[in-house]
């Protein structure tokens, strides 16, 4: 899979290069381009942003580098259309779902914006293009960010475990024992490796028993009772 990001801060992706998503790319499953949105500006001062139409606070990422931008990461590869993923608050939730349709994607271009966002006319251009594969406005969450930066970090590693060969074989044998293209409809409980005792704390006698039916029944329970106090949501009515 390629992998393109476009920021004005592209060494706040270098920790891609790092740990499971930087053991993908050093294999060759993840091919990782990282651009700085002020090479395609064209004045002396590399600017980036203006002040938005209508007025209100801050300022507004210019559509006119971006257009520069989007346009030169297309051109590297005539036969392969990209999806854009724009990261904002506004967006439709990012999802393991999303990971797992991302992860058989051919080429992802992510769009970093600052300040208080892109120029909307960004994401009507390109949505409306036959050389790209749609445009995904998404959100990590229900928090504002200083940009989309950090969102982006946590989209590629979600779906760069996915992909054949990163997790090792593990993966889709864990996968499918969550529910159909979904998360787990309860969080995981507790977990314990040794020694025994720690400070004045022990494991769980159960987990110590080997009675592998016991085992996987505490911790259903586990889950449970951890899904409904921390997360009712999952839970429905
Ligand atoms: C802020 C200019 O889903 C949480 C998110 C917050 C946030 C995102 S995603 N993008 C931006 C942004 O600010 O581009």
């Amino acid at each position: 899979m390629r992998v393109d990001i476009v920021s004005i801060f592209p060494e706040y992706l270098e920790p891609l290069r790092l740990s499971l998503v930087g053991k993908a790319v050093d294999a060759g499953i993840i091919d990782l381009h990282l651009h700085d949105l002020r090479a395609y500006t064209r004045d002396r001062h590399r600017t980036v942003d203006d002040t938005p139409y209508g007025g209100g606070p801050g300022m507004v990422m210019s559509p006119v580098p971006w257009g520069e931008a989007l346009d030169h990461v297309r051109a590297d590869e005539p036969s392969v259309r990209p999806t854009l993923v724009v990261p904002t608050p506004s967006g439709r939730p990012f999802r393991q779902a999303t990971a797992q349709e991302w992860s058989d994607r051919d080429w992802l271009v992510f769009a970093c914006g600052r300040y208080e966002g892109i120029d909307a006319r960004v994401v009507d251009h390109f949505s409306g293009r036959e050389d790209w594969d749609g445009v995904c406005e998404v959100s990590i969450g229900d928090y504002v960010l200083a940009g989309g930066e950090a969102a982006v970090l946590v989209m590629v590693e979600a779906v760069a475990r996915l992909l054949p060969g990163v997790l090792g074989n593990e993966n889709s044998a864990r996968e499918d024992s969550f529910a159909p293209g979904e998360m787990a409809e309860r969080v995981e409980g507790p977990v314990f490796t040794k020694p025994p005792q720690w400070r004045d704390l022990h494991v769980p006698d159960v987990l110590l028993s080997g009675h592998h039916g016991n085992i996987e029944q505490w911790r259903r329970a586990q889950a449970d009772a951890r899904t409904a106090e921390r997360r009712p949501d999952l839970l429905g009515d």
